[in-house]
């Protein structure tokens, strides 16, 4: 069995070993899910509600140790590594209520009655990517079980720590064995045997679009339900009559939280031009004051890139030549460190404002009115994402409806709530997760006629 060392992007040290599952130990896996699925679906309602609660208190009474390992594994700074561990217990918390709530429909019929019932699909398998790898995790696994699914679970290879402990403390909360499993591993091995094992019902899958249209057609082929969050190129669109220092002040933890490796990342700025100096102005200052750093320290807002190779990617973004407006601060020395990078004007003439950069780069362009705005924003075959600068509220609901992506804000810096739809139009994803309706995605609605 192949093992992979798990290195502090920090401070590039190693921070321990993590055994990968094999193809073979996949299909163990997924059919010891299977056989538990029969009974977790007989779990009476409130039991399975008793359950989620005490895996929630589980992981409650573990945040400061999930925050820790996400700080050595992932390089997220500790403020937002608890909040993570903090979300995922949140979520749990939150779908904790839906198994007593998973109610069908009497439909009046001729003859008869007519009832839906909502049934669990059976395996889900979960493929979580390397950015969020706690709230990811938990945004499908939680509805999945509670909806009377199993999960068989992996982490990015990357980052597999926290999501390994999470299945743990399922465990010590009292979930039956092979309810929640977490297989770290290759996307390549574990991944692909999720995709392609005929007892895996449904796939729910976050990562980048590429490997995201393989998912799918992989899926195709047995008619296998799947979620898709994929990628995003948000704009963050910002109109004269806005509150400036409001949006400048914000519109750098709109793209650098968590150093930009962030699917929702307002990643273009779109500025009306009649206030595009000014907002370049109030800009600089704020990008100057993000404070990044050693993420084990308590004000840090930015951590360094998850490694080596992303860091050469989101570098090869701003080649020698590029309109760089300015920058903020990295620290010398080991790790994984970009500074927060303006480009400014820059338009689709330049990779950074077309692609997904992944990182803390972000386009600063202006735009002429309200029409012009809406056609840049939507030039780009994502659409995950988005925010929306004005004092018009007319505007702001126009401009809403015409950009054409699953989440915005207005007069708001960020948009996801667990309690809330997620997902994105176009090449950003498939379906919708988190908020209330989560759970018609883990289960199939069955209809019975009873004849009277
Ligand atoms: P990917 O390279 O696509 O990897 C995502 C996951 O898929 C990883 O667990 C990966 O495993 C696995 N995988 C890779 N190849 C696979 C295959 N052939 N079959 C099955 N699984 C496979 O993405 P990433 O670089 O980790 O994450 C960054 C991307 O995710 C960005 O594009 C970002 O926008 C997107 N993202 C989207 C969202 C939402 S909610 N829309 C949220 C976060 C991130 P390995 O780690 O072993 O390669």
């Amino acid at each position: 069995m192949p093992d992979y060392t798990v290195i502090n992007p920090a401070t590039e040290q190693a921070v321990t070993t993590v055994t990968l599952s094999t193809a073979a130990e996949t299909d163990a896996a997924i059919e010891r899910a299977a056989a538990a699925q029969v009974s977790w679906r007989e779990v009476a309602p409130g039991d399975r509600a008793r359950l989620l609660r005490r895996f929630a208190a589980e992981v409650d009474a573990h945040v400061a140790e999930l925050a820790a390992l996400e700080v050595a594994g992932s390089g997220h700074p500790i403020g937002q590594a608890t909040w993570e561990a903090q979300h995922v217990r949140d979520v749990l918390l939150y779908y904790s209520a839906a198994p007593e709530r998973l109610t069908g429909r009497q439909i009046p019929v001729a003859g008869g009655l007519n009832v839906t019932f909502h049934e669990p699909l059976g395996v889900v398998g979960l493929i979580v990517p390397w950015n969020f790898p706690m709230p990811i995790f938990a945004w499908g696994m939680a509805p999945a079980l509670a909806a009377g699914n199993t999960v068989v679970a992996k982490p990015a290879e990357v980052t597999p720590l926290t999501a390994r402990r999470i299945g743990e403390l399922a465990l010590a909360a009292g979930l039956p064995p092979g309810v929640l499993t977490v297989l770290p591993g290759k996307g390549s091995v574990v991944g692909q045997r999720l995709v392609d094992h005929p007892l895996v019902r449904k796939i729910v899958f976050t990562g980048s679009t590429e490997v995201g249209r393989e998912i799918m057609a992989g899926c195709a082929r047995q008619v296998k339900r799947v979620t898709l969050e994929l990628g995003g190129k948000s704009a963050n669109i910002v109109f004269a009559d806005a509150d400036l220092e409001r949006a400048a002040a914000t519109a750098p933890y709109a793209v650098f939280d968590n150093a930009g490796q962030d699917c929702c990342a307002r990643s273009r700025i779109l500025v009306q031009r009649s206030v595009f100096d000014r907002f370049m102005e109030l800009l600089e200052p704020a990008v100057a004051g993000v404070r990044v750093g050693d993420p084990a320290l308590p004000d840090t807002e930015m951590g360094p890139l998850i490694s080596a190779a992303h860091r050469e990617r989101v570098a090869s973004y701003v080649p020698d030549g590029a309109p760089v407006a300015f920058r903020g601060s990295a620290p010398a020395g080991p790790g994984f460190w970009f500074p927060p990078t303006v480009l400014a004007p820059a338009g689709a003439e330049h990779p950074a404002f077309t692609d997904e950069v992944f990182g803390p780069v972000v386009t600063v362009t202006p735009f002429e009115d309200e029409a012009d705005a809406v056609t840049i924003a939507n030039d780009t075959p994502y659409g995950l994402s988005g925010s929306i600068w004005t004092e018009n509220v007319g505007r702001a609901i126009r401009v809403a409806r015409g950009v054409e992506t699953g989440n915005l804000s207005v007069n708001s810096h960020s948009s996801v709530r667990y309690w809330t739809p997620f997902g994105g139009f176009k090449q950003s994803g498939l379906g919708r997760e988190l908020g209330p309706d989560a759970l018609d995605s883990f289960t199939e609605v069955k209809n019975v006629f009873i004849a009277s």
